[in-house]
Order: structure tokens, then C-alpha cells, then sequence
């Protein structure tokens, strides 16, 4: 069961009002096996409509989590019974898919084990991002109102995001829900192989991570193994997940994520014996500075490889300056009227998503996982592709999931700001009302 209510959390030293899902932050960390069915009870005892979108899945679209697309999001005092099998094991989260609800408490980790795992590993741990500011500065709708009342602020920006890094700094950033001043200590020992699995389920922040004293040699990127690579450290767009496997060391290490051309940090303690002093939030970390992952560095494990391509269509990300806030586009449309991509079942086609803004665009699709092609020997399988600004990036979607599905931008602000299309096939656009009952 999810049960969704306004409530109050530590977050660490500090409690806030937030909406959470049983009173948790992160929610419930949901654990499976593919080939199993997830059923969870969505009771909504928030003041206002919701959905449970499970990000990455491979879902009938009945239970994808997309309010007007194909449910209606469930009001307040209703339940609504979310039943899938799901197919590939993975990393993914979960989150509510109305207006600016993730941003609050409203997130938790879905962990789909493999019933044949290849990776051999000693311990694995779960390390949820988020940028963090309900219950602290307003609420995330008042950010959002600032953002679409005020000039954005000039000095958040990233050469590594290729400009302006987000929207609004964030008073807090966590790691599983916890500030920098109370971390969250994953324990070990020392020579054990560790499986970390970090999700980004912050709204505006990217992410870069570490682990000091540390490579990391990455094995999965948003659920779908990769051939494995090593780096210092990677960047993480918000939607996106990777899973990296290392050897840990005697003593107490930073697991640190700083918030990308934001001057915060979330941060965790890894350890592997007693007496190891606990490092200091603060500290430098060698490592953010060193070898980042790129995703020509990444590669599908051939298994995952998908056809090639029938048709290339583009996809332009665009951006209109208004006085009541920007309009994020995706082929000159808003998401009240949104571009759509009409592809045929079983078909695979190339989006090009060519960034013609001065920002980067963390962008999602719903239903399935494409392949970015960063060469013609392939690249990684991901759902979420971070595209920098004035750059181009080929996907290639295999369509074999019809539906209408949401192809929209991470970027929390700019989803509100219109920054939402569809991609659709096999049937007709539906608005059922699902199994709504209460
Ligand atoms: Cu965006």
C-alpha cells in the first residue's frame, strides 16, 4: 500500500511538513523480481489529485501513472489499485506524476532483482538524490511561482551542463531523505564488493558523485546493464539511475553528490570499521574533479542491443520567453496542445532530440527504454538522456509497448512550463477511468 497524506519528516535534524507516502522519505523502497507482480494500493488522502508513476517500468500504459494520458489521477478520499508484472530487472523509482507533487516527500526506490543476477556482489545499496526545499522555503508550487514571477538566477550555472544548471537553489540536498548534518551510514567491511544503485529523484538538480577513495566501475544505466566501465565520477540528471560496482577500502569514506552549479551538497558515510573517523561533509573529494563518465563511454551489453532504425524524425526542444514565465516546447508545441509522434507498432524509429535552448533537458520517455546512439556500435540503454545545450542526441525507440506515452523533460519546472508530448501507437488516446473505486 502507498498511502499518500500531508504529514511531517526528519530530515535529519530538521522536520518539515511535506506530502509523503506512509509517512516516509524516501516512500516504501519496493523490492521484486522480474517476472513477479507488483500490487500496490494507491490511497490518496492528500488535498488534491494523484498518480504513482513507475519511472522506467515497462508497463501497460493503464498503469503508467500519467494523469490525462491513460487515467485519470485519483482524488482526493479514492484508491486506485496499481497491478503490473514487471519485465526487467533494474533500478527504477517511483513518484507521483501530477504538476509539482515529486518535488514535495512523494518518491520512493523500485529495486527489480534478477532472478539469475551476473554481477556477484557482497552488499548493495540504495543512494536516493533529491533537492529538498518544502516545508522550508513555501512549497514546491511557490518555487514554481517565483521561477515563472522572476529572472532566473544568473549564477547557477555548469560548464558540464553547458550553461545555466537548474532553476531554484535548494536550501537542502539529501541523500535517502537526510541532510548533510545527520547522514545516512552505509555499513560494510573492508575487501567487500559493493553494488551501489543511485537514483536521482530530485526535481531541478543534477547530480555529481563520488565516492572518495574510491573508482567506480559502472554496470547498469537506468536499470539496463552496460559493459562495465570505470570512473572517478558521473553526472546525474534528474529521472536518470546508475548502478556502479566497487571494492571498498578499510575506513570511513564520503559518498558525496554535489548539487551541479549549485554550491550545495548531499553526502553519505560509507564504512568499514569501528574506529575509522567519519569524514566531514565538507571535506574535498579528489575524485569529483577526475575521470567523469560520458555516454560514449557507455555501451549496451549486446543482448540489449535494439534493431536498426526504419525513419529518423527530430524532435526541437524549444524555449519562448513570456511575462507570465517560459514556455518550454517540443516542436513548437505545449503540453496543452502537444506535439505527437505517431510511430507503428513493432517499427523502431531514431528521434533526434536536437536542444535549441540555452539549457539542458533531462528528457524522459515513458513505457520503454531506447538506446541514445552515441556511435554505430551503439550505446547505452537508458529512459532518461540528458541533452545539452544547442546539441543533438539520436535515440532509437523500439516500439514495441503500444499506448500513448509521455515524452516530456525531467526538469520539473519546465514539464509545468509545457515541456510535454506524446509519443503513440496501437490504440487510440484513452481516458479511462481506470479501477478507481473508495
Ligand atoms: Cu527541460
Amino acid at each position: 500500500m502507498l498511502w499518500a497524506r500531508p504529514t511531517t519528516v526528519s530530515l535529519g535534524r530538521r522536520t518539515v511538513s511535506t506530502w509523503a507516502y506512509d509517512d516516509l522519505l524516501p516512500g516504501p523502497t519496493i523490492r521484486t523480481t522480474a517476472g513477479d507482480t507488483v500490487r500496490a494500493r494507491l490511497v490518496n488522502d492528500l488535498p488534491a489529485p494523484t498518480t504513482v508513476h513507475w519511472h522506467g517500468i515497462r508497463i501497460a500504459p493503464e498503469m503508467d501513472g500519467s494523469p490525462g494520458f491513460s487515467q485519470r489521477a485519483t482524488p482526493p478520499g479514492k484508491t486506485f489499485d496499481y497491478v503490473f508484472t514487471v519485465p526487467d530487472p533494474g533500478t527504477y523509482f517511483y513518484h507521483s506524476h501530477v504538476g509539482m507533487q515529486s518535488d514535495r516527500g512523494l518518491y520512493g526506490a523500485l529495486i527489480v532483482e534478477d532472478p539469475h543476477e551476473p554481477l556477484g556482489y557482497d552488499h548493495e545499496f540504495t543512494v536516493v538524490l533529491d533537492d529538498w526545499l518544502d516545508g522550508v522555503n513555501g512549497t514546491p508550487d511557490d518555487a514554481l511561482r517565483r521561477v515563472n514571477t522572476t529572472m532566473h538566477d544568473e549564477s547557477l550555472t555548469s560548464p558540464a551542463l553547458g550553461g545555466t544548471s537548474g532553476h531554484v537553489r535548494y536550501p537542502y540536498y539529501l541523500v535517502n531523505g537526510r541532510t548533510t548534518d545527520d547522514p545516512m551510514t552505509f555499513t560494510s567491511r573492508p575487501g567487500a564488493r559493493a553494488r551501489f544503485r543511485v537514483i536521482n529523484a530530485a526535481a531541478d538538480t543534477a547530480f555529481r558523485v563520488a565516492l572518495g577513495g574510491h573508482r567506480m566501475t559502472v554496470t547498469h544505466t537506468d536499470g539496463f546493464p552496460c559493459e562495465p566501465v570505470t570512473v572517478d565520477t558521473f553526472l546525474i540528471g534528474m529521472g536518470e539511475r546508475y548502478d556502479f560496482v566497487t571494492t571498498l577500502d578499510a575506513g570511513a569514506f564520503p559518498l558525496m553528490a554535489t548539487a551541479e552549479g549549485k554550491r550545495g551538497r548531499a553526502f553519505a558515510v560509507v564504512r568499514t570499521t569501528h574506529g575509522a573517523r567519519t569524514p566531514s561533509p565538507d571535506g574535498k573529494v579528489p575524485e569529483l574533479q577526475r575521470q567523469m563518465l560520458k555516454y560514449q563511454d557507455l555501451q549496451a551489453e549486446r543482448a540489449d542491443q535494439l534493431p536498426p532504425p526504419s525513419r529518423t524524425v527530430t524532435v526541437t526542444l524549444g524555449l519562448r520567453m513570456r511575462r507570465g514565465g517560459n514556455q518550454w516546447m517540443m516542436n513548437g508545441r505545449l503540453a496543452n496542445d502537444p506535439m505527437r509522434l505517431r510511430v507503428d507498432r513493432g517499427e523502431t524509429i531514431r528521434i533526434v532530440l536536437h536542444n535549441d535552448t540555452h539549457m539542458w533537458h533531462p528528457m524522459h520517455l515513458h513505457g520503454h527504454t531506447f538506446q541514445v546512439r552515441t556511435s554505430d556500435r551503439g550505446g547505452p540503454r537508458k529512459d532518461t538522456v540528458n541533452v545539452m545545450p544547442r546539441k543533438r542526441v539520436n535515440i532509437d525507440v523500439h516500439a514495441d509497448n503500444p499506448g500513448e506515452w509521455m515524452f516530456h523533460c525531467h526538469t520539473l519546472i519546465h514539464q509545468e512550463q509545457g515541456m510535454m508530448g506524446i509519443l503513440g501507437y496501437g490504440k487510440p488516446p484513452q481516458h479511462k477511468h481506470g479501477m478507481a473505486h473508495g
